[in-house]
């Protein structure tokens, strides 16, 4: 009852896909379903359009060259409430205010400041529509290509 199914985009970013496992018991935990999956490594262009509402920020091209520092896992979620659910597992953009609150989000064991912060969440369900189109498009053949692998855990 007052449960609503959603769609959302979860993004693992290159500082924390060596701890995806625990991230999708995370997901697993909340009674999230991962329903897409993709493991890419962001070209430039990719990383800076998918960022695009930032592009004038001090912080943009620190963000953009993170984002393509190494491959990134990119995740569809279905859920009651995915997109806050999912957003509230990440807990705060900042990994070191993350860290300073009583809960373990996901930013605060994972990530590591206000640039690393292991993980993305669409912010509403317009922006997962958008972003899940980016990673998973309804065109066949377009998006970012689905040929990463990775092997350097820190
Ligand atoms: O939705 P979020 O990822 O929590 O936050 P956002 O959409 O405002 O920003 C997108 C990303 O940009 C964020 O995950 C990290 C980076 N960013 C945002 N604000 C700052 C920032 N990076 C730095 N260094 N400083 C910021 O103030």
């Amino acid at each position: 009852l007052g449960s609503k199914k959603e769609r959302t985009l979860a993004m693992i970013k290159p500082d924390a896909v060596c701890k995806l496992g625990d991230i999708l018991q995370m997901i697993c935990d909340a009674n999230l379903i991962v329903t897409k999956a993709k493991m890419t490594k962001l070209t430039w262009r990719e990383a800076a359009d998918f960022y695009t509402e930032h592009q004038t920020k001090s912080f943009f091209n620190n963000l953009v060259q993170f984002m393509t520092s190494g491959p990134v896992v990119a995740m569809e979620l279905l859920g009651d409430e995915a997109v806050s659910v999912w957003r509230r597992i990440l807990g705060p953009t900042d990994s070191s205010t993350a860290r300073k609150e009583a809960s373990l989000s996901l930013r605060a064991q994972f990530g590591t400041d206000g640039t690393r912060n292991a993980g993305h969440g669409s912010d509403s369900l317009a922006s997962a529509a958008r972003e899940l189109e980016f990673f998973f498009p309804s065109t066949a053949g377009q998006g970012p290509a689905n040929t990463a692998s990775y092997s350097d855990c820190t």
